[in-house]
């Protein structure tokens, strides 16, 4: 019968469908509007009344039964498709991954960090100043006169005769005692500049941190009490300090001090030239003349400063012989600190 080959024929195509759009288009070609079963129903007027309806019943049969064939290939079409991007989309959790080059802060920076942290720790407050200052508040007002050879041009870098490049943090501390008043508890960090040729101890910019205390009564005592405890908190509790009779003109007394070599814990070697201990810090007792210039009276007031270069906490914690690697900024050098 007609119909049944009909049927047979379009199962058979179904089957060969690979797609939804192969699919589709056999849907198209026995059930659309011009599909082989839809035109066979139209010949229902053409044959005899008695016989119409057995047709009728027969072609919707054919119809539902090729419909059925459609649903059932598309569900499979589906599954193999959902089961096709599933496969292409699987992952191995297991394959090691690949690790990206992470950032770190600088060891400067980390050193800033550490020695901040240290004099956070014992109530000192961080106080910033500009790095443009005036040649009043860099030197005049620390007691360092017109004749210091500081203030030759040939060691700092003068924008006008009255404004330059801060050459220590100094000057943010004689703002700090102008602005404020006594107890004062500081310290200062930030860039400093000095007119020098980059060589393995010296850069023409480099970071600075000072400290500052003004009360009353503070002497000398306090002064080494603060900055040992200061030093074995940064080197480790073994460290032993040695503070040497120094001068600064805005200091009286001033002291100079090392700390044992971190290198030979003292036996001597290249790094501390045999002496076994380092310079890494100045201080001293703040000069009468300093406070007064800064509003503070020395009668009622005293206190003690001090001032370190951070590349030199630097170099002397991590064995680095040559500052140039700190500015130099050579991933294979900086890696080493993160
Ligand atoms: C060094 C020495 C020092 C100070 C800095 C200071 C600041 C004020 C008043 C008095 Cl406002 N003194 N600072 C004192 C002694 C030494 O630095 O060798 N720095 C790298």
């Amino acid at each position: 019968m007609a119909h049944e080959e009909l049927v047979a024929e379009a199962r058979q195509r179904i089957q060969e469908a690979e797609d939804s759009a192969q699919l589709d288009a056999v849907r198209v070609a026995f059930l659309g509007k011009k599909g082989q079963i839809t035109l066979l129903s139209r010949q229902i007027g053409s044959i005899p009344q008695e016989e119409r309806p057995a047709f009728g019943q027969e072609l919707n049969a054919a119809r539902e039964s090729v419909q059925q064939a459609l649903d059932e290939r598309r569900r499979q079409l589906e599954q193999a498709e959902e089961q096709a991007r599933l496969e292409a989309e699987k992952i191995d959790v297991t394959l090691p991954g690949t690790v990206s080059a992470a950032g770190g802060l600088h060891p400067l920076t980390q050193v800033y960090h550490e020695v901040r942290d240290i004099f956070v720790s014992m109530g000192f407050d961080v106080f910033h100043g500009p790095e443009v200052e005036l040649d009043e508040y860099n030197f005049e007002k620390l007691n360092i006169p017109k004749e210091h050879p500081a203030r030759d041009a040939q060691d700092t870098f003068y924008i006008t005769d009255d404004v330059l490049l801060r050459t220590h943090t100094s000057p943010a501390q004689v703002r700090a005692m102008l602005n404020g008043e006594p107890p004062l508890r500081l310290i200062a960090p930030g860039r400093v500049y000095r007119v020098d040729e980059v060589d393995a101890t010296h850069s023409p910019v480099f970071m600075q941190l000072e400290g500052l205390i003004v009360d009353k009564k503070i002497r000398f005592s306090d002064l080494k009490g603060t900055l040992n405890a200061f030093l074995r908190r940064y080197y480790g509790p073994d460290v032993k300090t040695k503070f040497r009779p120094g001068f600064f003109p805005f200091t009286e007394p001033s002291a100079e001090v090392d700390v044992t070599c971190t290198r030979c814990g003292g036996k001597g070697c290249s790094a501390c030239k045999g002496a076994g201990m380092i310079e890494v810090l100045g201080c001293g007792v703040v000069n009468p003349v300093v406070l007064e210039n800064c509003g503070i009276d020395p009668a009622e007031y005293s206190g003690f400063a001090f001032g370190l270069g951070i590349d030199r906490l630097a170099t002397t914690k991590y064995g680095i012989s040559d500052i140039r690697l700190l500015y130099e900024n050579d991933a294979r050098f900086l890696e080493q600190f993160s």
